[in-house]
């Protein structure tokens, strides 16, 4: 039977590595294959099937040309803008994303502080190795919460109660991952877990272990056994019944799912392929963004749809923000009634 590569224990260092002449997050992920196990590696890195839509993700932006006006007085640059209410010093937010104890002992505490120091909002994964109380209380910005339904609605129903009560600021419902995408690079390492590192928001469900399974990816068999592949449209107005705070759709890619989102009660969406991870081929990014019927539908107003995926530089960035966006975020807005500030 192929010898696994074994997982190297969390790095135990601190996240807060010395300085390192990094610019731009491709440069870090190769700090992090160097740093990194095998395995963690390459959970991170991973997506689904061929990884045709990881890598189109990003080959999207060298489709956008900038066609930049001159002359016109750009001394004072103000990229700040407000993301449902809450402030925030440039149109970035950091994505939610999984099991940071993985990279290192800090973990989610370690991304919190960092959102905070560049003036942004975190979205805390549900599927984080340290309590959503934890987080907050170390947060000095925002956090948002990312919230996989479980077939177990009572325990999902209790961490979104507790991620209220922690202060979180929105209600990040993840809509594209009804089962897992199929990451063979977690297959043949049959992804698990380290001793120590679990489901943390989870534990007092009794969810909280990841395990190796006999084959596949010990994640993706956690997700088909636990988490709701039943969710659909109404479960919104279930979701809004239970939570006070603005509720976002993630995991949208087109403009007629956009639309049913608001319609079904959504204060945003997040345009989103899950980084590639979910259902390979399917379009980029920023192409979904920027697509001819969605941007037919495009017109000024005060909601707003992030997009999630394949951003790993400055450069990326303006060019998501020439779509047509809101002058200073590249939010993307959407014919839709305002956001309420604070939801009924
Ligand atoms: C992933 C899930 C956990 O992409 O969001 O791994």
């Amino acid at each position: 039977m192929r010898q696994l590569p074994e997982h190297q224990p969390a790095a135990a260092a601190s996240c807060y590595a010395s300085r390192v002449d990094l610019i731009n997050l491709l440069e870090l992920e190769a700090q992090a294959r160097a740093k990194l196990s095998p395995m963690a590696y390459d959970y991170y890195a991973s997506g689904a099937h061929d990884e045709l839509t990881l890598r189109d993700n990003m080959g999207a932006f060298a489709r956008v040309l900038l066609h930049y006006r001159v002359l016109v007085d750009v001394s004072a640059r103000d990229l700040s803008t407000t993301v449902l209410g809450h402030r925030v010093s440039m149109p970035v937010l950091v994505a939610p994303t999984a099991f940071h104890k993985l990279a290192c002992a800090d973990g989610e505490l370690a991304t919190v502080r960092a959102a905070g120091a560049a003036g942004t909002v975190m979205t805390l994964s549900s599927l984080s190795n340290t309590p959503l109380e934890e987080v907050t209380a170390a947060a000095t910005g925002p956090v948002f919460f990312q919230l996989y339904v479980y077939k177990d609605r009572k325990a999902t129903e209790a961490v979104v109660a507790r991620a209220e009560a922690a202060g979180c600021g929105a209600r990040v419902l993840t809509v594209d991952a009804p089962y897992l995408g199929r990451r063979e690079r977690d297959v043949r390492n049959r992804f698990v877990l380290p001793a120590g590192l679990e489901v943390a928001n989870m534990i007092p469900a009794g969810y909280g272990a990841i395990t190796r399974p006999t084959a596949d990816s010990g994640l993706a068999a956690y997700v088909s056994e636990l988490l709701d592949p039943s969710l659909s449209w109404k479960d919104l107005a279930w979701l809004r019944s239970i939570t006070r705070l603005p509720v976002v759709v993630k995991g949208v890619v087109r403009p007629d799912d956009a639309r049913r989102a608001v319609d079904h009660g959504a204060h945003a969406v997040v345009v989103s392929n899950h980084g590639g991870r979910q259902l390979d081929t399917s379009p980029a990014t920023l192409d979904a963004l920027g697509s001819r019927r969605s941007r037919s539908a495009l017109v000024p107003s005060s909601s707003g749809a992030p997009s999630s995926g394949g951003w790993p530089s400055p450069g990326r960035w303006g060019r998501a923000a020439s779509w047509r966006c809101c002058a200073k975020s590249s939010i993307w807005r959407w014919p839709w009634p305002a956001v309420r500030a604070s939801p009924t």
